[in-house]
């Protein structure tokens, strides 16, 4: 008898003659790239798929939106460094993914979709669409798969491909042709991980070094701004080092926030999450150095933070324009961390320091904002929900922040290590943030994950509440339910036009938590908060805690950008 080993044993053969179908075939194809966690929506088109995967022992995340189930894949990806896996049924369970790609694509996410297409033996279906362009205009790629001997070949390339292009990779398969029997080769095709270049990290050109070193050393006030690059590379100690030597400052993008998160010289996020000090210094720089970064448009790439400063980039793929702006003018072709060494190795010691006593102190004790506000009674000011959380917050929980205004108040949690943050928001869609977390979730089991929203967003994927209560996902729901579109409401506030379409009022979260049968607590004094904090950390599971906060704060990204009236920036 025919007997592929992507069968389960003990499982029931669908086939009288006891051959594996293709999509038993394909299952197994996707546990031998030691897929280990996939997020999954059902339908015909690839629920035969996922339930010979689960069979196999790949853990399911059964979500209630597609979207969901890619987002997710993708916090799950950033958190483990592999690739994040989901699956979705045909047409509608592919039209579904369309805001969660693009999101993909700008983080440079390496996710795997199985989705299923629509049968070929069919004159009609009433879910046909054509896929392909659907998904490629997201700047994901697109694998129809058509010959089912190939397949497997098919899935083994998206891994390969998905790895080295860090983007999504959408694989079609016709459920028609998925539940054929297996006519092709009983062995599998080599694991990707198997064929991927075997390669160290690139070490710099002595040229550049010595033309950094000259560049570094007629500057007076440098920064040392790390992005990403740096984190992946390992880089961090590298560029305190380098910015030790040099005498100044450090600093990263949004999603590396926390990487110095303990040296006295930080200054926080560079970009759109800048602190009121951390701006000042910016403004006084005369070098920048971009370590692992790519400049992107919102952590002020294009220097308008820092309007006096030469940009010197190291990175492996230096650029000089990105995001509409240019960016560096000066290049060191490396790898973060290996430049960032070669460089403070090349600078020799410096007589004068931009470093005080005097800046440590205030860098440590500077209020993130010190923009006066009224705060109408019984509503609290962000700022200070933010104060003690932070200082209430086990150190080992997972932070995942969401997007809108109010992210901009999470962001502001200086204590926390980068390993302990997560952001993806490069194509700035509210609603990810519940995705986000199961994604942590899943990847770091062992922890507990606090996800930081706003009631607009929680709103946008509230099903999703269903999952984390299904799967009793770690989970605890901090919600800045000012009672509307936050960032919407400032924005008109500023233009002095009607706000209406912006503000729907105070959401009860704790009872819509109840509904799903979650824990929920409605917040409106901070007393309590230390002492629910050291209840909740005593057990495991999710809850929903929601903090009633005034529409009034203004965060100062906003201010900047779009000025209220009355106040200063
Ligand atoms: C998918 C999507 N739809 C709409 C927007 C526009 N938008 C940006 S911020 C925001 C408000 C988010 O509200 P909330 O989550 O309550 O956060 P807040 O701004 O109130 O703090 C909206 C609607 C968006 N960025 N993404
Ligand atoms: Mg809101």
């Amino acid at each position: 008898m025919f007997c592929f080993s992507g069968v389960p044993k003990g499982s029931k053969p669908l086939l009288p003659d006891g051959k594996p179908r293709v999509y038993d075939v394909l299952a197994r194809t996707f546990i031998q790239e030691e897929v280990s966690t996939c997020f999954a929506l059902l339908g015909d088109a690839n629920m035969n798929w996922a339930a010979r995967l689960a069979e196999q022992g790949c853990r399911m995340i059964y979500v209630r939106h597609e979207h969901c189930a890619l987002a997710a894949a993708m916090s799950y990806s950033r958190k483990t460094q592999e690739v994040g896996v989901a699956t979705v049924t045909c047409g509608p369970g592919v039209t579904q993914l369309i805001t969660a790609l693009p999101a993909a694509v700008r983080a440079r996410l390496p996710v795997v979709v199985f989705a299923g297409e629509a049968p070929l033996r069919s004159g009609w279906y009433n879910q046909a669409i054509d896929q392909a362009p659907i998904i490629t205009a997201t700047g994901a790629a697109y694998r129809s798969l058509h010959l089912p001997e190939r397949m497997p070949i098919g899935v083994r390339d998206a891994f390969l491909q998905a790895r080295r292009e860090r983007r999504p990779v959408v694989i079609g398969v016709p459920f028609d042709l998925q539940a054929r029997a297996w006519e092709g080769p009983e062995k599998l095709p080599t694991p990707s991980r198997q064929m991927l270049p075997r390669v160290s990290p690139i070490p710099p050109h002595p040229d550049d070094v010595a033309r950094a070193a000259e560049l570094v050393a007629g500057a007076e006030r440098i920064v040392v701004f790390a992005g990403m690059g740096a984190v992946e590379a390992k880089a961090a100690a590298a560029c305190r080092a380098l910015a030790a030597k040099a005498g100044g400052l450090l600093t990263t993008t949004l999603p590396a926030r926390g990487l110095f998160h303990d040296d006295p010289y930080c200054i926080g996020v560079t970009g759109s999450f800048s602190t009121e000090t951390g701006l000042e210094y910016l403004k006084q720089a005369d070098l920048v150095i971009a370590v692992g970064s790519s400049l992107a448009y919102h952590a002020g790439g294009g220097g308008q933070l820092y309007p006096k400063a030469k940009t010197l980039q190291i990175d492996v793929d230096p650029v000089a324009f990105n995001q509409g702006q240019e960016v560096a003018r000066h290049h060191l072709r490396a790898d973060a961390r290996l430049g960032a060494e070669a460089l403070a190795a090349a600078l020799p010691a410096r007589t004068r320091t931009w470093r005080s006593e005097a800046m440590a102190t205030r860098l440590r004790e500077a209020k993130f904002d010190s923009q006066a506000f009224e705060i109408d009674a019984g509503l609290l000011d962000p700022r200070d929900v933010i104060e003690v959380l932070e200082k209430a917050l086990p150190q080992d929980w997972e932070m995942v922040n969401s997007g809108g205004h109010c992210s901009w108040f999470f962001a502001q949690m200086p204590s926390r290590p980068q390993e302990k943050f997560l952001t993806i928001r490069e194509f700035g869609a509210i609603g990810n943030g519940l995705s986000f977390a199961m994604g942590v979730a899943a990847a770091r089991p062992q922890h507990r994950v606090v996800l930081f929203d706003g009631d607009g967003s929680l709103m946008m994927h509230v099903q999703e509440l269903e999952t984390i209560k299904r799967h009793n996902l770690n989970i605890l729901i901090v919600v800045m339910n000012d009672g509307a579109y936050g960032s919407e409401v400032h924005k008109f506030r500023s233009e002095g036009l009607p706000e209406a379409g912006s503000v729907f009022g105070y959401c009860d979260f704790a009872a819509i938590a109840r509904g799903f049968g979650l824990p929920g607590e409605s917040i409106k004094n901070l007393q309590g908060v230390p002492e629910m904090v050291a209840e909740l950390a005593k057990k495991d599971g999710p809850a929903i805690w929601d903090f009633h906060v005034s529409d009034k704060v203004v965060s100062p990204v906003i201010r900047r950008a779009h000025p209220q009236p009355g106040k200063s920036r």
